[in-house]
């Protein structure tokens, strides 16, 4: 992906034809931003805070059922970030785009649904390196993306620094540091959901 603040269009337009893309048939988006930004999938491995920042996003607006001819269940709500409107989607615990388990299958299958606009890839702040392969996978399948690195306060107390411009300036997507059980990084998260609407 050459660049997360152009156009969306362009953004897929240049990673379309990538290995990832072509082996799970992501579909080229071209709809106008209102469809486009219809629903933020929360993706990563199991245990990161996927669903502790569901909840602060959504509230109490949120229904929990069985993915389709599984037992997996998905979790969905909604998200008003000033005049613009989000459906959420929490999907389950992922390690890579090449599923073993169901749950992997399902959050796999969730991210491809032409409705999932943006994934946020949500890390564990102290397991950074074992979580960024990932990061790239997504990258790869051309999917928008905003890497939101959880449990800034035990990194924190570990004296683990964590340096979001450069690793922004890096992977050339938003990155915001969080601490989603505190609700810190929650505003600035937001805001950069927005800014991809713009
Ligand atoms: N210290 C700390 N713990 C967190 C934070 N976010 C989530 N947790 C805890 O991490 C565990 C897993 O969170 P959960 O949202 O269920 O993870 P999920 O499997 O990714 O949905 C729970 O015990 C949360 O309370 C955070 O920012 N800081
Ligand atoms: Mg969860």
């Amino acid at each position: 992906m050459e660049c997360h603040k152009c156009s969306r269009n362009s953004c897929h337009s240049k990673t379309q034809k990538n290995w990832f893309t072509s082996l799970f048939n992501f579909q080229s988006k071209s709809q106008s931003y209102t469809e486009v930004f219809s629903e933020i999938a929360l993706v990563g491995m199991p245990n990161v805070g996927k669903s502790v920042l569901f909840n602060a996003l959504t509230g109490i607006y949120a229904t929990v059922s069985n993915y389709p001819g599984t037992t997996v269940e998905v979790a969905r709500g909604k998200t008003q970030i000033g005049e613009h409107s989000f459906g959420v989607i929490d999907t389950p615990g992922m390690y890579s785009l090449l599923p073993i388990t169901e749950e992997e299958k399902v959050a796999r299958d969730l991210l491809m649904r032409k409705s999932v606009s943006l994934a946020i890839h949500v890390v564990e702040a102290k397991n950074l390196g074992r979580m960024l392969p990932l990061t790239f996978q997504l990258l790869e399948a051309g999917l928008p993306l905003i890497l939101a690195i959880n449990m800034m306060d035990e990194a924190s107390r570990l004296k683990i620094k964590i340096d979001p411009l450069s690793l922004e300036e890096k992977l050339n997507i938003p990155v915001v540091k969080m601490s989603a059980t505190q609700g810190i990084g929650i505003d600035q998260l937001k805001r950069r959901i927005v800014n991809y609407v713009k």
